[in-house]
C-alpha cells in the first residue's frame, strides 16, 4: 500500500495476526460464488510476511483436509512450518472447524447425536495437537453450529450442560499431554444458526466459572459479534479485562443491523474502534490483536494485501491517536475536572460507624447539580483528534 510510511509499519511487537481464512477467504457468500481464487495455506503466510503481521492463525481444516491420510497431515505440517520459519511468521492460536462439514448441521458439542458430539470432541483433540506441534498456546472454541431454528429439538439448559462437558473434556486433555493451552471461548448472537447459544462473551463469563478448570478458559470477543448483538464492543471487552479473562481478540468491524460482515478493523465505527484500542493499549493487554475479517467481495489479490495492511495501519494511527488523547492537556484537565466532587461527604469503605454517618448525612442536590460536566467539550476533542484536526 502506497500510503503506508515508516509511522505506522506493523512490528512483531505490536503482535498482529490474521487467520488463514482471513487472508484466504474467496469472498463467497450466500447467493455467489467465489471472486478470488484458492490461496494455498504457505503463500498466504508469504503475503503475511511481506506486510509485516507477526502470526497466522487456523482452524485444523483450513491447512489439513478434513479427510486426509497421516502421511499427507504430517507432509503438509512440515511445509507449513517451514514457511512460517522462512517468512518469520509464528502461529499463536489455533481452533477447530466444527460448523463447515455437514456432519455438524445440528452441531457439535451440543449436537442431539451422541456420535457426532465424540466426533466434535475426537476433531477437536486433533486439531489441539496440530496447533501444538505448530507452536500455539491459544485454543480457540467458536461454536458456529451450537444453535437452533426451532427450541423444539432440546432443552437450552441440557445444551450448555453439554458445552461444560466438553469444555472439561478438552481441558483434562490439554493437561495430559502437556500442551498449556488457554481456551478462549467465542460468543456470536447469530450465524450461521438462527440462535447460536452463549451469544455474547458476557454469557461466557458467567459460565466459565461452572467449567473444572476455570484458571484455564477464557473469552476471545469478537467487534462484529458483540455489534450484531447491539452492543458496546469495548464494554464486554473491559469487563473480560477486569475478570482476567481476555485471552484472545478478534478485531473486525461491522455496521449495526447487518449480516455478520467481517469488515476491515476500524472501516465501518473508528470511534468505537478508536475507544477498543485505546483500552487495550492504556490497560496494556499484551495478547495477539488477531483481525478475523477479510477482503470486500470486489478485490483480487492486491486488494486483500490493501485490505489486511489497512487493518493494522489503522490499528496503529488509533493506537497513536490514543497516546495524543492521553497527553492533551485540555482533555486531562476536564478528567480531573468531572472525576472530583465538590462537597463535604466522601465515599467511605463499609464499616457500621461509616454506614450510620452515610445514614445520617443530609444531601445538598442542588449543590450537586451545579457541578458542571463537560462531556460534550471532552467529546468533541476527541472528535477533533479523531478527525485529525488537534
Ligand atoms: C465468524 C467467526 C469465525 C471464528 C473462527 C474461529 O466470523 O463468525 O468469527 O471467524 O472466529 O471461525 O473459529
Ligand atoms: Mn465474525
Ligand atoms: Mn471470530
Amino acid at each position: 500500500m502506497s500510503t503506508n510510511n515508516g509511522r505506522f509499519q506493523p512490528k512483531p511487537e505490536d503482535k498482529f495476526s490474521f487467520g488463514l481464512w482471513t487472508l484466504g477467504n474467496r469472498g463467497r457468500d450466500p447467493f455467489g460464488d467465489a471472486v478470488r481464487p484458492t490461496l494455498p495455506p504457505n503463500d498466504i503466510v508469504a503475503i503475511l510476511g511481506e506486510v509485516g503481521a507477526w502470526g497466522v492463525n487456523l482452524h485444523d481444516n483450513d491447512l489439513v483436509p478434513i479427510d486426509a491420510s497421516s502421511a499427507e497431515r504430517d507432509r503438509i505440517v512440515r511445509e507449513f512450518k517451514q514457511a512460517c520459519k522462512d517468512h518469520g511468521v509464528v502461529v499463536p492460536m489455533a481452533t477447530v472447524s466444527l460448523f463447515f462439514h455437514p456432519v455438524f448441521r445440528d452441531g457439535g458439542f451440543t449436537a442431539n447425536d451422541p456420535e457426532v458430539r465424540a466426533y466434535a470432541l475426537q476433531k477437536t483433540m486433533r486439531a489441539m495437537d496440530l496447533g501444538a506441534e505448530l507452536g500455539a498456546k491459544i485454543f480457540v472454541l467458536w461454536g458456529g453450529r451450537e444453535g437452533v431454528e426451532t427450541d423444539a429439538c432440546r432443552r437450552a439448559d441440557e445444551a450448555v450442560k453439554r458445552l461444560r462437558d466438553a469444555v472439561n473434556y478438552l481441558c483434562e486433555y490439554n493437561i495430559t499431554c502437556g500442551y498449556g493451552y488457554k481456551f478462549a471461548l467465542e460468543a456470536k448472537p447469530n450465524e450461521p444458526r438462527a440462535d447460536i447459544y452463549m451469544p455474547t462473551t458476557g454469557h461466557y463469563l458467567g459460565f466459565i466459572p461452572t467449567l473444572e478448570h476455570p484458571e484455564m478458559v477464557g473469552v476471545n470477543p469478537e467487534v462484529a459479534h458483540e455489534q450484531m448483538a447491539g452492543l458496546n464492543f469495548m464494554h464486554g471487552v473491559a469487563q473480560a479485562w477486569e475478570a482476567g479473562k481476555l485471552f484472545h481478540i478478534d478485531l473486525n468491524d461491522q455496521m449495526p443491523g447487518r449480516y455478520d460482515q467481517d469488515l476491515r478493523f476500524g472501516s465501518a465505527n473508528p470511534k468505537a474502534a478508536f475507544w477498543l484500542v485505546k483500552f487495550l493499549e492504556d490497560v496494556g493487554y499484551d495478547g495477539p490483536r488477531h483481525f478475523d475479517a477479510h477482503a470486500y467481495r470486489t478485490e483480487d489479490c492486491c486488494g486483500v494485501k490493501d485490505f489486511a495492511s489497512g487493518c493494522m495501519r489503522t490499528y496503529l494511527i488509533l493506537k497513536e491517536k490514543a497516546a495524543r488523547w492521553n497527553g492533551d492537556r485540555e482533555i486531562r484537565a476536564i478528567l480531573k475536572e468531572i472525576s472530583q466532587g465538590n462537597g463535604t461527604s466522601a465515599l467511605a469503605k463499609y464499616s457500621k460507624k461509616n454506614a450510620a454517618s452515610l445514614s445520617a448525612h443530609s444531601f445538598d442536590k442542588e449543590a450537586i447539580l451545579k457541578k458542571r460536566l463537560p462531556y460534550e467539550r471532552l467529546d468533541q476533542l476527541t472528535v477533533d483528534i479523531l478527525l485529525g484536526v488537534r
